[in-house]
């Protein structure tokens, strides 16, 4: 038995203490994970005193070993026949719930401490959209900028080569998140389709619907992440209609989010990719950024060049000095810092639904917070994409699809018992009106009570 349980005299402070030191020195030098355990960790001290079993049974500290993590070479070769070498990982964090669940990032800056915090994050998003998905996440240091459609597939077929062993319908179930989408699932696939002999269409979501995808999934993260807002603002009495509103990235998330938030009479007024970002005060065409992002893979700059009226001004970040009444970060974690925060809440901002993982720091968390500012954690605001995916297992597993009405009715009642179990578990845990501990502990809740049904494993 370890020394923490043991010692009943210390105070839940010094325990929760002790735990994040440990995870400090476990795991050196990852601040993003860190940053997310740390996040986490805030909400848990009246739920550790009120529920005296958990620290009995080692739950946080098991929690927070992942329970496995892969690390593998990705050979491949690019179009000039030079051989490439990159990093693949994957973190099969959890499975209390069910089978591993979480995308797979293929950025520059992918590492361990990227995964973990994402795979640590994904099994309360996870745990909160009532699916029966455990936490895992993946992906590699690959940059898919400026790389041919052959050597994304070359790269794809590398990287599933060695996943294949890990992953399976009822063990891990991958799908995208930045730099992966239809084309890369797709290649994966494929890969892993040839290598198994056998079609299996539970092994991957965010899957094309010609071969086992769901409809309305590619919608589902932005989507969700709207619905989510509606509820949030409909606390006071508020609507989208007519709001300004700013929406970082113009990827996946971001472009599915403004649509939802236009659709509902929201005035969007700026989106950015990493090099910069557009300002358009009649607000944003999104054919034309959907043309340029989804068809052409070019940069959010070309906007100005169809619409003159817009302005590009290099610098993602300072989309946020842009002002707005509704955020929505849609594009990479640690977007939004306090200065940003600051900015925000000078020029009027109401509410902030975060489309990314962990795109605010804590410091603008807390800022946002103590300024009565709306605000929608990732873990829940964001947990539509998986919950969408989880619902593309279940049509696999039954062999059948659901019409996109069908899929989105299940999404937006999803979102909705999300933030009701938010807004519940704040309540009865001291936290009323704070949406980043409700989610953490209505997430972990449902974590911790099964872990305990499964003994100490
Ligand atoms: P995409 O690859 O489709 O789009 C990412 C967007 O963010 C692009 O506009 C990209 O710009 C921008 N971006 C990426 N990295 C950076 C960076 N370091 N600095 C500034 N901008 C950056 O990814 P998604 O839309 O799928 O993912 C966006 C966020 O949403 C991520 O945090 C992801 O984890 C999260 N998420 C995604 C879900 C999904 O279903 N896809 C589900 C839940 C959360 P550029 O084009 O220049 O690279
Ligand atoms: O961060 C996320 O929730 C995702 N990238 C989606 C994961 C999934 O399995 O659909």
């Amino acid at each position: 038995m370890s020394k923490l349980i043991q010692d009943h005299t210390s105070t839940t402070e010094t325990y929760i203490q002790s735990i994040y030191d440990t995870v400090i020195k476990r795991n050196p030098g990852e601040q993003e994970f860190h940053q997310a355990v740390n996040e986490f960790l805030e909400s848990m001290a009246p739920v550790i005193e009120q529920h005296p079993e958990y620290r009995q049974h080692a739950v946080l500290e098991r929690l927070l070993e992942p329970e496995r993590l892969v690390s593998f070479r990705v050979p491949w070769v690019d179009d000039h026949g030079q051989v490439q070498v990159n990093r693949g990982f994957r973190v099969q964090f959890n499975s209390t719930l069910g089978p591993y669940k979480g995308g797979l990032r293929f950025h520059e800056t992918v590492n361990s401490s990227i995964i973990k915090f994402l795979g640590f994050e994904q099994i309360f998003k996870n745990a909160l959209t009532g699916q029966p998905i455990g936490g895992g996440k993946g992906g590699s240091d690959f940059d898919p900028k400026g790389k041919s459609d052959m050597e994304i597939m070359r790269f794809c077929q590398s990287f599933m080569t060695e996943l294949y062993k890990y992953i399976g319908s009822d063990v891990d179930v991958p799908a995208g998140d930045i730099g992966v989408g239809g084309r890369e699932i797709g290649y994966l696939f494929g890969q892993y389709k040839r290598i198994r002999g056998g079609n299996e269409p539970g092994i991957l979501t965010g899957k094309g619907i010609g071969y086992g995808g769901s409809l309305a999934r590619t919608e589902a993260t932005g989507y969700g992440c709207i619905y989510f807002l509606q509820e949030l603002l409909s606390s006071r009495g508020l609507h989208l209609q007519g709001r300004r509103t700013v929406v970082s990235g113009s990827g996946n998330v971001s472009i599915f989010a403004m649509e939802k938030a236009q659709e509902l009479g929201a005035i969007v007024v700026a989106c950015s990719d990493s090099g910069g970002y557009i300002v358009d005060p009649n607000g944003i065409k999104l054919d034309t950024v959907k043309q340029i992002k989804l068809v052409e893979g070019g940069r959010i700059r070309d906007y100005v060049t169809h619409h003159p009226e817009a302005s590009y001004h290099y610098g993602s970040t300072d989309i946020w000095s842009v002002p707005c009444e509704i955020a929505l970060p849609c594009a990479t974690q640690n977007e939004l810092d306090a200065a940003a925060a600051r900015r925000l809440i000078g020029n009027g901002l109401i509410a902030i639904a975060e489309g990314a993982n962990m795109p605010s720091t804590l410091d603008a968390v807390h800022l946002l917070l103590d300024n009565d500012i709306l605000f929608g954690p990732a873990k829940a605001a964001n947990a539509g994409g998986v919950a969408v995916s989880a619902l593309e297992m279940a049509q696999n597993s039954m062999r059948l699809s659901w019409s996109f009405d069908e899929v989105d009715d299940k999404l937006k009642q999803i979102m909705q018992h999300i933030y009701r179990d938010s807004v519940q578990a704040a309540k009865t845990y001291g936290f009323e009106g704070n949406l980043v501990a409700g989610a953490n502990i209505a997430g972990f809740r449902r974590v911790a009570e099964a872990m305990l049904q499964q003994g100490i494993i």
